[in-house]
Order: structure tokens, then sequence, then C-alpha cells
């Protein structure tokens, strides 16, 4: 991996633009695209075409001409590389060499081609038939207690093969079903759940042609959902202001020049996306938003003694809401110093933030990553509710709470049975359906799966996609526990570190990717996947597959299935599923009537078909029927505090990679680039430290109380790099610092790891 000092030479290009193309034309050299790639992109996120595999956002209605953005054309190239890992490539090597590769060079290699078994005897491994790989699987299976194993799956895989994934678990015997969502937006999925009652986000896009602020918060579209850019654009163009909340200034979140429109590539004057950026410091945005709900109220008090019309919607706190009492007094009671040193902004800026609030006629409230992975972010999205709740900014047009999904049908696994919780899983239907008892206890999670893996209590894995055991916390501690499994089997189309972590009988099932046919006994079949706005549309590709051996996610989960439960459920017909994906749907349908009625009809009109969402209509199906004001139980939601020496570090995604798929070492939009063992550092904190640019240091997690006493997390040589950040703040490269990222260190609620706000103190290296 090439690790020259990076030279944070200024970007001075929007995003989008000619930069995003020339961005596309990199990653196609570098994955070595077949020549045709290209024409196949014009197929992507377009009804009749395929849905790209990248993020969730939405699929319009009437698609651009090219319907994909930058880092979307990026993975679908990376998914056609002209590369093949095939069983020679592999045997080459011991899959010690392998593992000292890296996920990097381990990608590079190319697409799988054939099922591998590990032979632990020449600890490489070797080709074999998919029939003996299913038969050998199933027996292993068979030898293991159910609830000793996990399911896990990324949320790459379509509806089809995700119903069947969960329904496969439950047969087997167990709830172990936890998916990326885990490290992602479990936060929304208990957190806004528990205040609105919709584990989902409640807008739509034509919110976007009426909405007049928009709160954004913690996300970085210009890389993790381009085509967010689009909506964004038009939102300004047409007035609305857009107060962003994130300690970095990220390039997305302030130009944007539209690829799709030949003036403005041709002029290039950039559309200036944000009108406010508010620089947080990790986990202050829970501060930030209380501030600027004390500015509301005030605003508030001062209108009616003014005898001017009340600022708060009265009549929707009354009749839809609870708890605002006690938010209010906790609210008066809380100085704006302390809001002040919580946030990491001044008053001022909080009061402004709440002057365009209390104007708005209809405010939104979108977030990623910097709300959900913080020890208190269902604190933090209980906060940015509480704004939202104070003018009735929920189920109305133009307004609303709007997570950005991860992966491309992330939301949609969950939707479709992939849950650890039982009380989410259809247990009634699969009795009604397919004579099926499932077990009644919860399963595991991410963090309890792990915490098996440490114990040796879990003892099969399944991963259906991902590259787990790289991008969860403590990895190192992981690795070393990791091949203590009697089973590991993995479904992914590239190899990378969690394949070469082996356990005493493991194999890799290499499968299809998105814009590949899928050819089964009555045709090239439809999938369906399920966006951030819970629309659902069918996917379907004509690409020739990468390697003729290959199977897709949906055959191999049957093929597992059967191999496994042989004949003891008649009712769950794996060949017909695996022969006709169309039937899959009718049981989707049979289990989920209300939203997934007509399915196979359905799913392929443009735009898709919407699922529905309770709160969106003001039917909150919360414990108290009522929208939930949260009063919050701390002022920052980093778990551990400030202390002198203490910094708290965020883990970031570059603009060249998708989660541990690392395309190259471009940091394009934050003028980055040669390296990712780096740790940006604002340039008064650098010299306070008397570090010097450039200089390497070490990270060393900084923990107190119970925890003091564990061995030492460190991360070693690392380039101080200097960049615009708040005090007291660092930042780097996921996965490259989750070494520092301890286990226990997850979200109150949703136990989802807390990778934004990781307590740190530099070591000389
Ligand atoms: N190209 C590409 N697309 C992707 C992915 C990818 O890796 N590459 N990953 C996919 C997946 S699985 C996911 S979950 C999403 C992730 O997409 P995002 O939600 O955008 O996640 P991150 O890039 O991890 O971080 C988001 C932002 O949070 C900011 N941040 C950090 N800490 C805080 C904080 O305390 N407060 C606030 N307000 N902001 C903070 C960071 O500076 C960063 O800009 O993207 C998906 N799309
Ligand atoms: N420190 C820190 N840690 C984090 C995060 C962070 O922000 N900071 N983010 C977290 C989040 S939000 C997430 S979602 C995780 C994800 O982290 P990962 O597990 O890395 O995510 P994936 O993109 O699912 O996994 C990549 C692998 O999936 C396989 N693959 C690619 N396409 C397909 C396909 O179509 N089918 C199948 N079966 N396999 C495929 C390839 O083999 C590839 O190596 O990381 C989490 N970890
Ligand atoms: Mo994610």
């Amino acid at each position: 991996m090439p690790d020259d000092l990076p030279t944070p030479k200024r970007y001075d290009g929007p995003v989008g633009g000619w930069g995003s193309l020339e961005g596309i034309t990199r990653v196609e050299l570098n994955a070595k695209a077949s020549p045709s790639a290209m024409l196949t992109l014009r197929d992507q996120n377009k009804p009749g075409g395929y849905m790209c595999s990248s993020c969730a956002w939405t699929k319009p209605e009437d698609p651009h001409a090219f319907e994909f953005c930058e880092n979307g054309a990026k993975a679908t190239l990376w998914d056609l590389t002209r590369d093949r890992c095939t069983p020679d490539v592999i045997t080459r090597h011991t899959v010690s060499e392998l593992r000292g590769m890296g996920d990097y060079a381990l990608e590079k290699l190319g697409r799988l081609t054939e099922p591998m078994r590990y032979n632990a005897a020449t600890d490489r491994y070797e080709a074999v038939p998919w029939d003996q790989a299913f038969a050998q699987i199933g027996a292993k299976l068979r030898e293991l207690d159910p609830k000793s194993t996990t399911f896990y799956a990324s949320g790459k895989a379509a509806l089809e093969p995700s119903y069947l994934y969960a329904l496969f678990a439950r047969a087997y015997g167990h709830n172990n079903l936890p998916d990326s969502s885990n490290m992602c937006h479990e936060t929304t999925s208990v957190g806004l759940k528990k205040v609105i009652g919709s584990p989902v986000g409640t807008c739509q896009m034509d919110d976007f042609d009426h909405v007049d602020v928009i709160f954004y918060m913690g996300q970085n579209p210009g890389t993790n959902s381009p085509r967010i850019l689009h909506t964004l654009k038009s939102a300004v163009q047409r007035g609305c202001k857009i107060i962003v909340f994130n300690p970095l200034k990220e390039k997305g979140l302030r130009e944007f020049v539209d690829p799709q429109n030949p003036v403005q590539m041709t002029v290039g004057a950039p559309t200036r996306i944000d009108h406010m950026y508010c620089q947080v410091r990790p986990g202050g945005d829970l501060a930030a938003l209380m501030g600027v709900c004390k500015r509301v109220i005030e605003r508030d008090r001062e209108a009616r003694e003014a005898g001017l019309p009340d600022v708060l919607d009265r009549d929707f706190l009354e009749r839809h809401t609870t708890g605002f009492d006690a938010f209010i007094a906790t609210l008066e009671a809380t100085d704006w110093a302390d809001l002040e040193r919580a946030s990491g902004l001044s008053r001022a800026e909080m009061e402004v933030a709440g002057e365009y609030y209390a104007e708005a006629e209809n405010v939104m409230g979108i977030y990623g990553m910097g709300l959900t992975q913080h020890v208190h972010g269902s604190q933090s999205i209980g906060m940015l509710v509480n704004l939202l709740l104070l003018r009735g900014n929920i189920g109305r047009k133009g307004a609303g709470c709007s997570p950005i999904r991860g992966h491309s049908n992330v939301q949609g696994q969950r939707t479709v049975g992939i849950t650890e919780k039982t009380e989410l899983a259809p247990v009634e239907k699969y009795r009604e359906l397919f004579d099926l008892e499932t077990p009644q206890e919860d399963g595991h999670n991410t963090v309890a799966f792990l915490e098996g893996v440490l114990d040796g209590s879990n003892k099969g894995f399944i991963g259906l996609g991902g590259n787990l055991a790289n991008a969860v916390p403590d990895h190192e501690r992981v690795h070393e526990a990791w091949r203590e499994m009697e089973l590991t089997v993995h479904v992914a189309t590239r190899l990378n570190t969690t394949h070469c972590l082996p356990g005493k009988s493991s194999w890799i099932l290499p499968c299809l990717v998105r814009a590949e046919e899928d050819e089964q006994v009555s045709g090239n079949q439809w999938v369906s996947i399920e966006d951030s706005f819970s629309h659902i549309y069918g996917s379907r590709a004509y690409r020739t597959p990468a390697s003729p051996h290959l199977k897709s996610e949906t055959a191999i989960v049957c093929g597992l299935a059967k191999a496994t439960l042989g004949d003891s459920h008649p009712k769950l017909t794996w060949d017909e599923w695996q022969a006709d994906y169309s039937r899959i749907r009718d049981c989707i349908a049979a289990t989920y009537p209300d939203e997934f009625h007509d399915m196979n009809a359905r799913m392929n009109k443009a735009g898709g078909f919407y699922r529905g969402n309770a709160a969106r209509e003001r039917i909150w199906k919360t414990d108290s029927g009522k929208a939930e004001f949260t009063d919050p139980t701390t002022l920052n939601a980093c778990g551990i505090g400030d202390a002198a020496g203490r910094y708290h570090l965020v883990t970031l995604r570059s603009n060249d990679q998708f989660n541990t798929t690392v395309y190259g070492h471009e940091d394009r939009l934050r003028g980055l680039s040669g390296s990712r063992m780096i740790v940006l550092m604002r340039p008064e904190d650098i010299r306070e430290a008397g570090l010097r640019e450039g200089e390497r240091v070490d990270l060393v997690t900084d923990t107190d109380g119970d925890h003091a006493d564990e061995p030492e997390r460190r991360v070693r040589s690392l380039k101080v790099v200097p960049y615009d950040l708040p005090a007291d703040t660092l930042a780097g490269y996921f996965p490259e610092l989750n070494p520092l990222v301890p286990l226990w260190y997850h979200e109150e609620l949703s136990q989802t790891p807390a990778s934004k706000g990781i307590p740190v103190r530099i070591a000389k290296a």
C-alpha cells in the first residue's frame, strides 16, 4: 500500500463537475473495468435496468440520461473488472501470505470465479465443486448447535435472497441475524422508532420541492450519496437554506457542479449548497440542537409578549406529543456557556440557526453516521426530532426527518426479516405459510456476535457479503479469536481480509454482482431493493457474469438451506423459489400484505412503489401513542468526556472507498492523497502538542473508569496532517483506525459502535 506523505494539495474544484469524471476514469483504469462497462452504466438506476449497489438514495421516477454519480459509477466499474481471482491465483499463495497483503491488494486480485475450500494442511484455499461445498457446509451446520452460529448480512443483498436467508436461519434454529445496519443506522432503527414510532425516515422526494430549511447533520453527500446533491441543488436554487452541522468542512456540502448539466459543466459556476456551516465538535450536535431549541422557545416567548402569532405549533404539541414540559424545564435549566462548551459552537451561531428554524414554514432534518455512531447517538436523533416537533415539522409536506441510509438495500433487509429481534420477525406468518415454528429468544446483534467470537461461544459464521472482521471495533483482538470458529462461510465477489481468517472449516462462495444477468430455470431474474425513502424497485441486468461458475446470492442461500435442512420442512420450496424469484416475491407479499401486496406487478413502475410510513400520517406507533420529546441525560453524545491531553477521534470514509473496499488513495474532495495512514489535526493543536506537520505519531485509546486497566489499544505511525477541525478533535480513516474502538464503546440503546467520538491521546512514535 503506498504510504507517502499525503500532499494536502488544495482541491479548488467543486464536487461533481469535471473532477468527478476524472475520478470515474481513474477508477475505471485502476479497476481494469471491461471496455463495455461504461455502456452498462447507462442502465443504472433506470426503470427496466439494474439498481446501483452503492448507496440507498432514491431512484427518481424520471431519471437523468445518466442516472449515476461518481461513486456509483466507481462501484459498478469495480464490480465489472476484467481481473479474475481464479483458483490458480488464490492457490499460488498460502492464506497467511494473502492475509498479509491487506484488503486493497486482495480486492485488486479481481473477481472470485469458483467456490473454494480451505485446506488447513497446506494453508491454502482450493477449488471445490458447488455440490460438494453445499453438502459439506450443510453437514457441518447440522453438527453445530444452531444457537452457536450467526448468519450476518451486509446491506447489499436484494430483498429476495434476504427474505430467504432470514427464513433459513429461523428454520435452522436461531435468530442470530445481525446485518451491517448494526454498525450503521441501527441507532435510527431504535432511536427514531422510540420517539416517532417509525424506524425509517418520513420524507419523500416531493418534500424537497417545498422545504424551506434543512438541518443537514453528520452526513457526507459528496462521497457517500452524491446523487442527493442534485436534489439539494434544486432546493437551494428555489431558496431553501441548508444549515450544516459537521466537524469537517466537507466539500460536497459547500459547492456542486452538476455533471448532468452541460451549461454548468462548461461555464463551471458551482451552486453553493450550505447557507450556514456549524463546525460542531464530535458529539456536539446534542448541545447545538438544544441551543437551537432554546432560541426557538425564547422567540416564542418574545412573540407572545409582543402580541404576535406563536412560534411554537401549540395545537400540534398538545395533540401529538408528550414530554414537552420536562424537556423545556431541562432546556431552561441549561446555561448557554455549557451548550457552547459541549457543542463547540458560539451562542450566536446556535441563535442564528434558531432564527432560521423559527422563520421557516417547512423544515427537514437529514442525518448520517455523524449522529448515529456515538454512544448517545439516539439522544442526538431525539434532539433533532425535538426541534422538528416544536413547529409540527413531521407529518406534513416539505417537512420531516430523513436518515440517509448506507448500503443500497440495508433498509430493505430489515423490512423482510433480517433482524435479531423476534418482535420484528413475522413469526405468525411463518407459521401460517410454512408450518414453521421459529426460535423464541432474541438473537445476536453484531456486538453480541463478536463477544461470542471472543469468548468462544460463537462457533459458526456465514457472511452474506461484507468484510466483517475488518469493519468492526477492536479488530486486532477479533482477528485472533475469529480463526477459532469451527465454521466460516463467505458469500463474496472479491477476496478480502475476513476470508483470510479461515475458521477450522472454511469456504468462499463467489456470487454475481447486481449488474450481471441472473439466469435461472424460468429465465433472467428480477430482484428488488428498498431505498432510504421506503420505495421498492425491481432490478434486472444483462451483462454476462464474470465467470460461468458464479451463482446468485439467492441460489446460494437456497443451496445452503436445502443442504442443511433436507426435507424437514416440505413447505420451504427452495428449488421452486430458486427457479423463479417471482414466487419468493409472492411469499414476501403474503408475509407483509399491507406493504407488499401485488409486489410483482408494482415494483417495476417508474419510481417503484412506496410501502408507506405511519409517522408521515401522524400516527405515532410509540409506547405512548404520541411523538415523544427526549429529555437528554447529557450535553455531548460522546461516551467519554474531556480530559487534559485527550482528543476525540472521528473515523471517516475517503472519496475513493466503499467501506473496507479501497479503490485508490485519492481523497480528492478533502485535498488529500497518497496515504491513508494519517491523522488530521487542527494547526493550533499541532503547535500546542509540540508536533510538526508530517511527523509520525501513534494514537492510543484513552479510556478511564472500569476500563482503565485493559490492554493498550494503539495504532502506530500516523502522519500528522494539518486540517481545519474544531479544537481537540482528530480525524482519520476507517478501517485503519478500528483497532482504537473498544467493542464496549457503543451506542447506549442500539449497540452501534461509536466510531465518531473515540477518546484517544497522542503518543510519540
Ligand atoms: N462512495 C461511498 N458511498 C457510501 C459508502 C462508502 O464507503 N463509499 N458507505 C455506505 C454506507 S454503508 C454508509 S453507512 C453511508 C455512510 O455515509 P455517511 O453517513 O456520510 O458516513 P461517514 O462518511 O462515516 O461520515 C459522515 C460525516 O459525519 C461527520 N461527523 C463525524 N462526527 C460527527 C459528529 O459528531 N457530528 C456531526 N454532525 N458530524 C460528524 C464526518 O465529518 C462526515 O462528514 O454511506 C454509504 N455510501
Ligand atoms: N471505524 C469505523 N468503522 C466502521 C464504520 C465507520 O464509519 N467507522 N462504518 C461502519 C458501517 S456504516 C458499515 S456498513 C460497515 C461495513 O463494512 P464492510 O463489511 O467493509 O462493508 P461491505 O461493503 O458490506 O463489504 C465489502 C465486501 O463485500 C463483498 N461484496 C461486494 N459486493 C458484494 C455483493 O454484491 N454480494 C456479496 N455477497 N458480497 C459483496 C466484497 O467481498 C467486499 O470485500 O463498516 C462499519 N465500520
Ligand atoms: Mo453502513
